[in-house]
């Protein structure tokens, strides 16, 4: 899975992708770059971990890992002006979700692009140049579909014309992609566009330390912006995050004083999971105890699948259990024999924390 965090310059994009990474990113660079800062981190779940010791007791632990992307800042009419590199823009369209950083945090040694500090204006300016990028594709697709229905009738080339008609009323009028309903079918036939305003996006307001007990309220100020479909809000003071990230020891402590639940990188996940509707389930056993991400609803078949093929083509059953009450069972077997595993069809949806394990036969 792969996450770009993208936001106005100097707003903390690069101090948010170090605490997060774990990297050490130069901070402050706007311009001079031209490709996006990459890293790739291992989610830590902690249900993984006791798993994989205490049950399957398995060599390997493997943890679900996002890639994150660092982009450079854009500016009002960065994007309008194509003065934000086409290639950075090929990437920004690649990625499954969005974290845009908004600037609370006030601090005179630090430029702002736009002399103040505004979060909700700022929301604004860059929903309006990811609106402008949608919409060229849009222009450009229905350029093309003109020309080609000016030969020939079909009613597949009309279809796709008309919805990306109602797309570009949308965006013409502001909206971004999200706020429109489309029938599975409809959302199949955009996906190959790579909307950025249909993607998912955590706004991710910057605070200062200063600011962290008003966090709420200035959360309170941006709702407007952040309850709507496929977004929402957290507030995280990335700088004292990363401070808290690099720390080599001592960091749990840390923040629990700060009376923080968790690293940055776990609250993040947490609520883009939740924005992005995903959930965890696990796979073990002698070898490897493993965390995988897939859609809330997915299907015992079709999660066999992505653990192997021939899980899927040969599916016979799988055996369910929720991970905590595996733990207290301590393996599989004591579990079948205290009849806590469930034995499940293809048609059953997988839970956020099911340990499963796949009967098959190919
Ligand atoms: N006071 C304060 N300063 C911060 C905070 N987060 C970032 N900064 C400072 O803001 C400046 C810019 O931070 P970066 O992380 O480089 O911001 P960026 O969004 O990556 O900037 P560009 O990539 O140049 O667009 C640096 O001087 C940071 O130290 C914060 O929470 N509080
Ligand atoms: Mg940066």
């Amino acid at each position: 899975m792969q996450i770009g965090i993208i936001g106005l310059p100097y707003v903390g994009k690069t101090t948010l992708f170090n605490a997060l990474t774990g990297a050490e990113a130069e901070i402050g660079l706007y311009s001079a770059k031209r490709t996006a800062n990459i890293a790739a981190v291992k989610v830590p779940d902690d249900r993984l971990y006791l798993l994989g010791e205490r049950v399957f007791r398995s060599g390997k632990i493997t943890p679900i890992t996002i890639e994150y992307l660092d982009f450079v800042g854009i500016k009002e009419g960065s994007v309008r002006s194509g003065e934000l590199d086409r290639s950075l823009l090929a990437s920004l369209r690649n990625v499954d979700g969005i974290v845009h950083v908004v600037r609370a945090f006030k601090d005179e040694s630090v430029p702002h692009v736009e002399g103040s500090i505004d979060p909700g204006r700022d929301i604004e300016i860059v929903d309006l140049e990811l609106t402008f990028a949608d919409l060229q594709v849009v222009e450009n697709r229905l350029s093309s579909l003109a020309k080609e229905l000016r030969v020939k009738r079909d009613p597949d080339l009309e279809h796709e014309r008309d919805l990306l008609e109602r797309c570009q009323r949308s965006l013409e009028s502001g909206e971004a992609l999200r706020e429109i309903e489309l029938s599975p079918e409809e959302e199949r036939a955009i996906r190959g566009f790579q909307f950025l305003t249909r993607k998912p996006m955590l706004i991710l307001l910057n605070v200062g330390e200063d600011q962290m007990e008003e966090a709420e309220e200035l959360l309170d100020s941006i709702r407007r912006f952040s309850e709507r479909p496929g977004r929402a809000a957290i507030a995280l003071c990335a700088e004292l995050e990363m401070e808290i990230s690099q720390l080599e020891e001592d960091a749990e402590e840390f923040l629990k004083e700060m009376g923080l639940e968790g690293s940055a990188l776990q609250r993040m996940v947490r609520a883009s999971y939740e924005l992005m509707d995903l959930i965890t389930f696990f796979t073990g056993g002698d070898k490897e105890t493993r965390a995988w991400t897939a859609p809330k609803g997915i299907t015992a078949h079709r999660a066999a699948g992505m653990i192997h093929s021939d899980m899927e083509r040969g599916f016979i059953r799988a055996e369910v259990i929720n991970w905590r009450e595996l733990l207290e069972c301590g393996s599989f077997t004591k579990a079948r024999e205290e009849g806590k595993l469930r034995i499940e069809g293809k048609e059953y949806i997988v839970q956020d924390g099911d340990v499963l394990h796949i009967r098959f036969n190919v």
